[in-house]
């Protein structure tokens, strides 16, 4: 009776260990199975019902211990029970570098930063658009301050050679770009962040080059004798026009070049259309070897690792075999916009969690699912991730997004999102400015990257103060870092859970409604120990207790 309608294989989502544990997940169809029991040796196991998607339901058990394990699952189906199984396994696990787990990243636009070198050139307004000329010195400049708020990484969007202040469009990648004060003052970064514990993670666009990259100039110049031409993705010849090459060489302001040639036609592949970004061809063996060549180049310089940029636009074989190639170390990251899973366990150890920034805008800017149907998206995707979960980079916002105060238009809002963040699975991060309240403008993909602010007058102080504290919990708690996620009661606004990991745990609650809600704590929390303790939670507050 059970064939078709339920799951299990050993594989690294349904059965994986993780910091001291081991995780079992079982699938059904929908509404066939009310209970599933977990037996292994002579212990039974209920599961805990952990999500549904339209068709299954997924069940989850948690043992301590890691290692082989025997079991087999129990399940009630039609007024029986049935015994579906024995399997004999051992559980999956995650070659994440442990430092990871014990991080929160503090993501940089090095040109909106800061300005360290009174003397570094502010570069040519390539598009009439945007250079601010923060440089790599205004980053060591203001250490005490990235120090200070409690991150202890940096994500620093891309520093090589181009010619954008957004430089994803590099010219060279073997050379930190003059304009933000070149190799030098890259090494005395890596240095002061090295005495201070930081570590430092850089961005890699090997979707693309930039047009003026010299083997994409070569194509031109040479065209079907160039001995470049199949590292890019060539779809005929001339690449481009006389028309084209005209009209770019001419003198007219850059605006006015950039609008016609983008009317023009051109015979390569590129970013999104943008003629500026001609795409690699990475079926190329060069071209592989030439990323694995530049990613290794910086780690030994003092990077801990990559985020990796359009990864979703590069196969993932080629991803695979980096990652083999590089130092264990290295915290590999993908940027990849939906489904992760292509790109997950043996190739990144993380993606930018977009499902998850999904969600969180879905119920804390929108709303429009409710308590019920977050946790439960929240918990799909945990399915979904698997151990691959507590690697992903986090966040509320980014450089490619609006800023999640602007969204949610309110502090008190804004730090119960971010509280969510701080105290869930998954690597946390803030993105510059969000700590002092920073706003954005415009729209479009650049609405978030204002300047950062200096002018203490212009901080909202006491959203620093509580994002400090949130990563100061965030950092001192292991149960916060590694723990297992078990939701209490996630109705009405309010989210209860704790964070468990082995004797340590933390119990989180956060009150999304403009309603006072009361909630249990567990006598475990309380430092009276004499039975559980009621409390009310104000509206769009939280609290999080730690053991
Ligand atoms: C600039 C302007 C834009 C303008 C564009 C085209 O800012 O307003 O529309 O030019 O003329 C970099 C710069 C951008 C720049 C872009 C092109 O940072 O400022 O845009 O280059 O020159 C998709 C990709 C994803 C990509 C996002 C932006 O899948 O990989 O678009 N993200 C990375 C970086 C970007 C970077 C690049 C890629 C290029 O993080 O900063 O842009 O190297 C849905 C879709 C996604 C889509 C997303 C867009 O979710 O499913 O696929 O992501 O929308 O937000």
């Amino acid at each position: 009776i059970g064939k078709g309608k339920f799951f299990h294989r050993p594989s690294a989502t349904y059965l994986y260990s993780f910091a001291g544990r081991t995780h079992v997940v079982f699938r059904a169809l929908r509404g066939k199975a009310p209970r599933v029991v977990l037996r292994t040796g002579d212990k039974e196991i209920e599961m805990r019902l952990k999500a549904h998607d339209d068709l299954f339901e997924y069940f989850e058990a948690v043992l301590p211990g890691e290692g082989p394990i025997e079991y087999s699952f129990l399940v009630e189906c039609e007024g029986k029970t049935i015994e579906y199984g024995p399997f004999d396994a051992e559980p999956y696990k995650s070659e994440t570098p442990e430092w990871v787990f014990g991080r929160v990243f503090y993501q940089i636009m090095p040109d909106r930063f800061d300005r360290g070198l009174p003397g570094t050139p502010r570069g040519r307004a390539f598009r009439g658009e945007g250079f601010h000329g923060g440089d790599l010195a205004g980053i060591i400049k203001r250490l005490d301050h990235i120090e200070g708020l409690g991150v202890n990484a940096l994500y620093l969007t891309p520093i090589f050679e181009s010619m954008t202040y957004h430089r994803y469009d590099v010219t060279d990648y073997f050379r930190v770009d003059r304009k933000l004060g070149g190799w030098g003052v890259f090494r005395k970064l890596v240095e002061e962040l090295k005495k201070r514990d930081i570590r430092l993670i850089l961005d890699g666009v090997f979707h693309h080059t930039s047009f003026f990259h010299p083997y994409f100039q070569d194509v031109i110049l040479n065209g079907e004798k160039s001995r470049y031409r199949d590292f890019y993705r060539v779809t005929g010849f001339p690449v481009v026009s006389e028309e084209f090459l005209e009209v770019l060489k001419s003198s007219e302001p850059w605006p006015e070049r950039y609008r016609k040639l983008k009317g023009l036609k051109w015979n390569y592949e590129s970013f999104y259309s943008v003629w500026l970004m001609p795409r690699l061809n990475h079926d190329n063996p060069e071209v592989r070897q030439l990323v694995e060549d530049v990613m290794r180049h910086w780690l030994e310089r003092g990077a801990d690792g990559w985020r990796l940029d359009v990864a979703h636009g590069v196969p993932p074989e080629l991803w695979r075999e980096i990652r083999k190639a590089m130092p264990g170390n290295a915290y590999l990251v993908g940027e990849v916009m939906d489904d992760a899973r292509l790109w997950l366990f043996d190739v990144f150890h993380g993606t930018m969690n977009y499902p998850l920034y999904e969600l969180i805008l879905r119920f804390f800017v929108e709303g429009e699912i409710t308590t019920e149907e977050f946790l439960n998206g929240l918990e799909l995707l945990s399915v979904h991730l698997g151990p691959a979960e507590y690697a992903m980079y986090n966040f509320l916002d980014n450089h490619d997004t609006e800023r999640f105060i602007d969204l949610v238009g309110d502090e008190k809002k804004y730090l119960c999102a971010l509280a969510f963040l701080m105290t869930y699975r998954g690597i946390p991060s803030i993105f510059y400015g969000d700590e002092i309240g920073l706003n954005g403008g415009g729209e479009g993909l650049s609405a978030g990257r204002t300047p950062m602010k200096w002018d203490e007058g212009e901080w909202n102080l006491s959203l620093l103060k509580a994002t400090k504290e949130l990563i100061r919990l965030r950092r001192e708690s292991r149960a916060l870092q590694r723990g297992e996620f078990r939701p209490i009661s996630f109705k009405n606004g309010l989210l209860l859970y704790e964070r468990v990991h082995g004797d340590d745990s933390v119990l989180v609650g956060i009150n999304y409604s403009g309603e006072r809600a009361a909630i249990e704590i567990p006598e475990k929390y309380t430092p009276a120990k004499n039975g559980s303790k009621r409390i009310e939670l104000a509206p769009w507050s939280f609290i999080v207790l730690t053991k």
